[in-house]
């Protein structure tokens, strides 16, 4: 093992708060990540056990419809731009990009710095907001409500959003340069795991899309304080365009979200079933068609916003297309685990959970492309059900997976692996308990945002409540023994899963400069075969 001497490694490199606030080191910056990211999770946690609360009765009684539209936003906006949007590729992708590739850190080390600040920032106006009253426009501020007739406050939301779009622009761009100019010698395109390649290409949807959502909030902050029209018809504005700037970005940002989380799937597949990811290549090239095809059917968003049935069935068959590689994937993974030597850690168990929500939120989604099913469904539970699927079956899941399965690399300890298949299994339970019945609620006519509904769908939301409760625990226990595993859990060794990847040929916790040396690759990624499996006991933790 090219490691470092036991004992000195980037954790107790130096001490201090100021060591911390003021580290250029991308492992020191995965940590503050985490740390912020996990804050704001459970505050979008909180904001959606009282959206929950209050959907447990049919009359709005626990809430003003005021409040709770607030809730919603909030907890949308918190979920959406603070936690999803950054999660993967700022902790675990800022933690393992450099090591993955070789190199000793990110090419712009304080640029990274900065980016971890303006999230932080971002975040500070948006919670602000929250202090001085909150706002109730959904995360999606369709105008002109948001730019003319809301009495809540936009601008500062608007500003928070703005600036965290910043760091995310900026992380884009040091992956992007990192994975260019700073792979080991004998680390070719397609020697890279495909974690890598995910990253490079959601940073591309990053640098090209995020600049139209910031502008696009700038124009409605630009109206609401000056009154300059853009969107407000009676101000001579179109509100459409608000939705074409609107999801011109939000669809690919459901890209930015997924593509970081498959490749997580990818490490995570591969080391548990002990083999090379089949069509390994495919794989590679799908992130990018996907990265390409992504921005090209934002129009599913508004097949009923007075769009022509032509855009529309334009829209409609792109949406299909699109299927297409995320499906490559699903397969390719499927096939991998085809006479795989599979064993059942809680990586593994996160990343099936992955594989099967995924897909009914994929399948799904190809209903919604159906111009036909979408207007019956349209702005029902169905959709709100759809993207739950997606976003935290697809990429929560995969979060956590991942962040199991690098925990030893990341803090040099096991978490404890009881615990770990238990709350997984609890996890997907509570999960799929909260959002399948909303599926069946949404189908049968119960729109989304509104704070109270006929007493008929009552059975359908209590269960979806209780299984929202269950899916809390679930997600509280891994917090619980993360935490107390970084004291008290068993030292993990550099390997501990006998897993490929130069991240795994380092330390654990790996030294300030990621290797001893140089790291030189000779061979492809994933040669489980020449990996020999690592006994149990080591990783029972
Ligand atoms: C315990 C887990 C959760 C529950 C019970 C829950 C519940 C809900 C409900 C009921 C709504 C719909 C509000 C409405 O349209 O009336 C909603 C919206 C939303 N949720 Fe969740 N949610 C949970 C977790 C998450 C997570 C983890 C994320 C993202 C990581 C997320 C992202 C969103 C988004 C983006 C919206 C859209 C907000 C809007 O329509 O304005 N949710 N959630
Ligand atoms: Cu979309």
């Amino acid at each position: 093992m090219s490691g470092t001497p036991a004992g000195r490694h980037y954790l107790n490199s130096a001490y201090g708060i100021r060591s911390w606030l003021l580290t250029v080191d991308h492992k020191r910056i995965a940590l503050l990540y985490l740390t912020s990211v996990t804050l704001m999770f459970m505050l979008g946690g909180v904001f959606a056990a009282l959206v929950r609360l209050e959907l447990l009765t049919p009359a709005g009684d626990f809430f003003h419809a005021d409040t709770y539209n607030k809730m919603f936003t909030m907890h949308g906006i918190v979920m959406v731009f603070f936690f999803l949007i950054p999660g993967i590729p700022a902790v675990l992708g800022n933690f393992l990009i450099p090591m993955m590739v070789g190199a000793r850190d990110l090419a712009f080390p304080r640029l990274n710095l900065l980016s971890w600040y303006l999230f932080t920032i971002g975040a500070v106006f948006t919670l602000f907001n929250i202090v001085i009253g909150g706002v109730d426009t959904g995360w999606t501020f369709y105008t002109p409500y948001s730019s003319a007739y809301t009495t809540t406050n936009i601008v500062p939301v608007a500003l928070g959003i703005f600036i965290s779009g910043f760091s995310s622009i900026l992380t884009g761009l040091n992956f992007i340069v990192t994975i260019h100019k700073m792979r080991a010698p004998g680390l070719t395109w397609f020697r890279l795991p495909l974690f890598v390649w995910a990253h490079y290409a959601y940073s591309i949807i990053v640098i090209l899309g995020t600049p139209v959502i910031a502008i696009t909030i700038v124009l409605l902050a630009l109206e609401r304080v000056f009154h300059l029209g853009f969107f407000d018809p009676a101000l001579g504005g179109d509100p459409v365009l608000f939705q074409h700037f609107f999801w011109f970005y939000s669809h690919p940002a459901v890209y930015i979200m997924i593509l970081p989380a498959m490749g997580v799937i990818s490490e995570i597949i591969a080391c548990f079933s002990r083999k090379r990811v089949f069509g390994y290549s495919f794989v590679a090239a799908s992130s990018l068609a996907i990265a390409l095809l992504g921005f090209l059917v934002w129009g599913h968003h508004m097949f009923v916003s007075s769009q022509s049935v032509f855009a529309g069935l334009i829209f409609s068959i792109l949406s299909f297309l699109v299927a297409i590689p995320s499906a490559v994937k699903v397969f390719n993974w499927t096939s991998t685990l085809y006479r795989g030597s599979i064993s059942f850690q809680t990586p593994m168990l996160y990343a099936f959970g992955f594989l099967g929500l995924f897909t009914i939120g994929g399948l799904t989604g190809l209903m919604l492309a159906t111009l036909g099913i979408d207007v019956h469904v349209h702005d029902t539970y169905f959709i709100v059900a759809h993207f739950h699927y997606i976003m935290v079956g697809g990429t929560v899941m995969a979060y956590l997976g991942g962040l199991h399965y690098w925990w030893p690399k990341i803090t040099g300890r096991m978490y404890p692996e009881w615990w770990g298949r238990l709350s997984a299994l609890i996890v997907f339970i509570g999960f799929n308990l909260t959002f399948f019945p909303q599926f069946i609620v949404g189908y049968l006519g119960m729109p989304r945002r509104y704070y109270a509904y006929p007493p008929e769908f009552q059975v359908l939301n209590v269960m979806s409540t209780a299984g929202a409760s269950i899916l809390g625990v679930g997600y509280l226990i891994p917090l619980v023994y993360m935490i107390w595993s970084m004291r008290y859990g068993k030292a993990a060794t550099a390997n501990p899963f006998g897993a490929t990847g130069l991240e795994w040929q380092t330390s654990s916790p790996p030294a300030t400069e990621n290797f001893a040396e140089p790291p030189i690759v000779t061979e492809e990624a994933y040669a489980y075969d020449r990996i020999p499996v690592p006994e149990r006991g080591v990783y029972a933790g």
